[in-house]
């Protein structure tokens, strides 16, 4: 399966939004212009770019907490990211969701508090869809710390007893929260636990690799759309970031994190983009330029954006 030199363009782009999105997120705590934290996916660009690609907008994606990059991925604009960090009433979810962010209209839903809170509701979605016959495709995003998660398993069960049309994407980026993946993991990887429900499974050795990546998700979400049942699919990827923006790191290995910077997805993209003459280095610098204004309007458009009223707080209440 080879991109074409459009789709390398197009998904070169949104990993570099993504990239800068989140340096500038950054960039803003530290001025204290904004008060939401993240948690950057530094390194894991390919992953979330490369998962959502082959998902179509009526799709349902159940993202992570890890940055913005499955949300560009899966067609949220910067400026409905920015308004709902900065909680303006011009936020999809009236500046109340903050971090948690959701775009219903793409396919998007919310991103829960409770990791792996989600898998179930996941799997709702997906009988949902086989129930109503309408050829969608569910996708759960989740860290190799959230498939340790208790809902994991029964939700991999209902998937293959039912033949859902669900994807299980994996990013194992080595570290769940501030320990080692195997100070709490017992298995080398977590895809082969997928045989023990009867659902096929597949690892993605060099998930930093977009191609890749692209490659085994395409052909899982026509799996799972063609109604042959759900898969996993794990990623081998790395965190560059630190866990959040206030963690203080230290139990990252300095050598380990300088070897992955040296397989950053975004420059091994850029290099088999300039090697394959599809673009130039000065290109890919303008189109850097232009990605850099989107996000800074989309900034502007979001301080610009009216604060709700204390009263604001009584309206959208279930009860
Ligand atoms: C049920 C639950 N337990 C703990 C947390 C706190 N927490 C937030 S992120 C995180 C790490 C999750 O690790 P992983 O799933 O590997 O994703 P990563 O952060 O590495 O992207 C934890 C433990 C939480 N949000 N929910």
């Amino acid at each position: 399966m080879a991109f074409s030199a459009e789709e390398m363009l197009a998904l070169y782009r949104k990993m570099l939004l993504v990239r800068r999105m989140e340096e500038k997120h950054g960039e803003l705590l530290a001025s204290g212009d904004i008060w939401m934290m993240g948690h950057f996916g530094t390194g894991q660009e390919a992953v979330a770019i490369g998962i959502t690609a082959p998902l179509k907008k009526e799709d349902y994606l159940f993202p992570t907490h890890r940055g913005v990059g499955e949300f560009i991925g899966k067609g949220m604009v910067p400026k409905d990211i920015w308004a709902e960090y900065y909680g303006r009433t011009t936020g999809l979810a009236k500046g109340k969701g903050g971090l948690h962010l959701s775009d219903v209209r793409v396919g998007l839903m919310g991103l829960v508090g409770s990791l792996g809170a989600d898998f179930a509701v996941a799997v709702g979605t997906a009988l949902s869809s086989k129930m109503r016959g309408t050829g969608q495709v569910t996708m759960i995003y989740f860290g190799d710390g959230t498939s340790n998660q208790a809902d994991f398993h029964p939700s991999m069960n209902l998937a293959a007893l039912w033949q859902l049309p669900i994807v299980f994407a994996c990013a194992n980026n080595q570290y769940s929260e501030l320990a080692h993946y195997r100070e709490t993991t017992s298995t080398e990887h977590i895809a082969p636990r997928a045989a023990g429900y009867g659902v096929p499974w597949k690892i993605v050795e060099d998930g930093n690799d977009i191609q890749a990546v692209y490659a085994a998700t395409a052909e899982a979400v026509d799996r799972a759309r063609r109604g042959e049942g759900p898969t996993l699919v794990e990623y081998k990827t790395y965190r560059i970031a630190a866990h959040f923006t206030g963690d203080p790191g230290g139990y990252q290995p300095k050598e380990e994190i300088e070897e992955w910077k040296k397989k950053d997805p975004i420059d091994r993209f850029r290099a088999r983009i300039i090697e394959q003459k599809v673009a130039t280095a000065d290109d890919l610098e303008n189109m850097n330029r232009e990605v850099i204004a989107e996000v800074e309007d989309a900034v502007k458009y979001a301080q610009e954006s009216p604060w709700p009223a204390p009263e604001d707080i009584y309206q959208d209440l279930y009860a």
